[in-house]
Parts: C-alpha cells; sequence; structure tokens
C-alpha cells in the first residue's frame, strides 16, 4: 500500500484522469446544441471578456489567446476582482462585450459579484462557465456552459482546468467554423493519452533527485496561461516559491537569479520554437536545470534540457495548451511528495474563496 499521502491523493488520480476527461468533453460537445444556443444569443458580439479568480483566471487568460486567433475577435482576460475595484479601466462596452464568468465551483464570491454587476449596472451579456450547475453563478449569467464531468474532490484545479479550456476552444472552433480543430484536439488526445504514465514515472524520478530553491515558468501566446496555471500549482501542492514571465521577458532582468537551483520549465511553442528554444540554450549556459516541453526538439533542445517532454506530434500550437500543462501538474504534485505533503489540503487554502 502507498503510504505516501501525495501519491494516494485525489489530486493525482484525477490529474492522470485527464486524457478521459477530454474524450468526455469531445464527445458531449460534438453536435450539441447548447453550443448552437449559446452562439447565437451571442453572435451580435464582438469582444469577448473572459474573467475569473486563481486558476480559473489562468484558463481564462489561455482561453481568451486561442478565443482570439480562432474567430478573429477581440478578446482579454482579467481578473473579477479588477471588475469589481476598477470597472473603468476595464472599457466595459455594452454595445460590443460579451463577458464570460469562469470558476469551477460556480461559487467564488469575486466572479460571482462581477457577474451581478456587469449584468445589472453594465448591461453586458454573461455566459458562465463552470463545473457547477445550479450555482450562485449560473444564477447570476443570462447563459451557462456546465461541465460537471470534469469536476474534483480535489483541492486544486487539474482536470477541470484542461476540460474548461478544452470546451471554450470548441466553442471558439464552433463559432468561426474550423470544423477540423475538434478532430486535431481528439488526435492530440489519443496521441498522448498513452503517454501520461510513463511521464509520470519520470517526472517523480525526477523531482525526488533534485531539490529547488525556487521555479520559473515560461511561456507565450496560449501558453503564457499555461505557465501561470504551471506555477501556481507548484506553489499551491508543494508550497514553493515560483514565477511566471513571458518567455523572451525573461531576459529582460529576471534571468539574474539563474544557477542550478532554479529550475526553469520552457513551454516552447511550435510557432516561437527558434527563439523560444534559443532562450532555452541560453539559460543552460548560464547553469540552470531546465525543463523542456515541446511538440519536437531538435539536436539543440535535447541538449538543453535536464527534463525534456516531447510530445512526438504535428499538431498546431492552439492543439497543445492542455498536454502541455501535464508535465507541471507532475512537477507540482512529486514535488509536494517529495516534501511529504498532501496536496488534497494545501495549507491555508480552502477549494473556494467565499467572501461575507
Ligand atoms: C478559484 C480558486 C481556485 C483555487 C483555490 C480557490 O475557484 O481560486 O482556482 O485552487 O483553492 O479558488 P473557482 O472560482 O474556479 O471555483
Amino acid at each position: 500500500m502507498n503510504t505516501n499521502p501525495a501519491e494516494s491523493s485525489h489530486t493525482l488520480s484525477e490529474l492522470l484522469s485527464q486524457p478521459q476527461t477530454w474524450l468526455n468533453t469531445l464527445r458531449k460537445f460534438h453536435s450539441n446544441e447548447l453550443f448552437d444556443s449559446i452562439l447565437d444569443k451571442t453572435k451580435s458580439r464582438k469582444e469577448w471578456l473572459f474573467i475569473a479568480c486563481g486558476s480559473s483566471l489562468y484558463l481564462a487568460t489561455a482561453a481568451a489567446s486561442s478565443w482570439a486567433p480562432m474567430t478573429g475577435l477581440r478578446a482579454r482576460a482579467i481578473p473579477a476582482s479588477e471588475i469589481l475595484l476598477f470597472p473603468g479601466a476595464a472599457s466595459l462596452d455594452a454595445a460590443s462585450l460579451q463577458a464570460v464568468l469562469v470558476s469551477r465551483s460556480g461559487t467564488t464570491s469575486e466572479t460571482v459579484r462581477a457577474a451581478t454587476l456587469l449584468s445589472r449596472e453594465y448591461k453586458v451579456p454573461t455566459l458562465g462557465v463552470t463545473c457547477t450547475s445550479p450555482s450562485p453563478l449560473s444564477d447570476a449569467c443570462d447563459l451557462t456552459l456546465a461541465l460537471p464531468e470534469a469536476n474534483e474532490e480535489s483541492m486544486v484545479m487539474t482536470r477541470s482546468f484542461t476540460s474548461l479550456l478544452i470546451s471554450l476552444q470548441l466553442l471558439a472552433a464552433r463559432h468561426s467554423g474550423h470544423a477540423e480543430f475538434p478532430a486535431a484536439l481528439r488526435a492530440m488526445t489519443e496521441h498522448f493519452a498513452p503517454q501520461i504514465h510513463a511521464l509520470a514515472q519520470r517526472m517523480k524520478a525526477f523531482a525526488f533527485e533534485h531539490s529547488f530553491a525556487d521555479y520559473v515558468f515560461l511561456g507565450q501566446g496560449p501558453f503564457y496561461g499555461i505557465a501561470s496555471e504551471g506555477a501556481l500549482k507548484v506553489t499551491e501542492m508543494s508550497r514553493s516559491y515560483s514565477q511566471v514571465f513571458h518567455s523572451l521577458e525573461f531576459r529582460h532582468g529576471p534571468k539574474t537569479i539563474v544557477g542550478p537551483e532554479t529550475c526553469l520549465t520552457f513551454f516552447l511553442s511550435p510557432k516561437g520554437f527558434e527563439d523560444e528554444s534559443g532562450l532555452l540554450a541560453e539559460m543552460k549556459e548560464l547553469g540552470a536545470t531546465t525543463i523542456a516541453i515541446c511538440n519536437r526538439a531538435n539536436d539543440m533542445v535535447r541538449r538543453s534540457s535536464d527534463f525534456l517532454v516531447e510530445l512526438g506530434s504535428e499538431l498546431p500550437d492552439l492543439a497543445l495548451p492542455a498536454p502541455f500543462l501535464v508535465p507541471a501538474q507532475l512537477l507540482a504534485l512529486f514535488t509536494s511528495a517529495k516534501k511529504g505533503l498532501n496536496p488534497d489540503s494545501p495549507q491555508n487554502l480552502s477549494r473556494v474563496v467565499i467572501l461575507d
């Protein structure tokens, strides 16, 4: 019997269930009438504003970076607290805006309050995206996209993050008639599913062999939200210091912290591969310990990475955010295991932040 709390946690089993949950999500939204109804009711909207807190905010960030190139519409993500505290800075134009409020629990106070404020005061139409419906969020929003199948027992988000992200990407694909995109996501899932257990074993060995003072996650475009979530996962699960930067921003100051005790994780996008892998090689030269996550590596990436995740597919950038996040989730989980922590109950955290 496994006595390490991390290795017998809900978090690990839910993390490993992601490929199956993605397949279920793809099946559910294959020819789903709810999508058609949401798209019909939002067709006049020219700008999509994704709003959330915590992991759901990073999901929203990755979703906005998928939404804009797929639909050709303006899209951005902001924390719910910005809507509440500085609505004037959020450019809330009721004539063009569609708000999308993301929350696994559908209960986070700031997100629910933002939905209510947008709807009542600013007359902005609202779509709730959640694993929990009915919920305060679904009650506050005009429309709801619910994915209860991806909900978790765990405190931290793993499969709900990637599956809600895939749902929003599928909605964007339907919006813009990208009929080939669901097939690309299915190909990604079928390609990745057989790799996940071996990847977990390799990451476990890596985490147990190393002790890091801190962690940095680097990504651009749709991978910036993924890098942000990777950093949050490591902090939440393993109580470690972790930072995120747009990859090429790392040269502009932050690289001063590089050394063998700083673990740098690079999300190498197909689009930015040349520039991002150049940065990886440069940071390796400076003495960093590096994790590289990519579709296909070259010799330079192989030489410059202490831990390489090569998906080995020909898939486009936008099919990759979900599987690219998995190694970062595993790093967080096994760093927590190494420290003897239980990721199901991180210190000071609750599953939802509910304010009076
Ligand atoms: C948002 C969230 C979680 C986080 C934490 C508190 O929840 O910030 O991402 O892990 O434990 O709540 P939700 O709005 O998606 O339910």
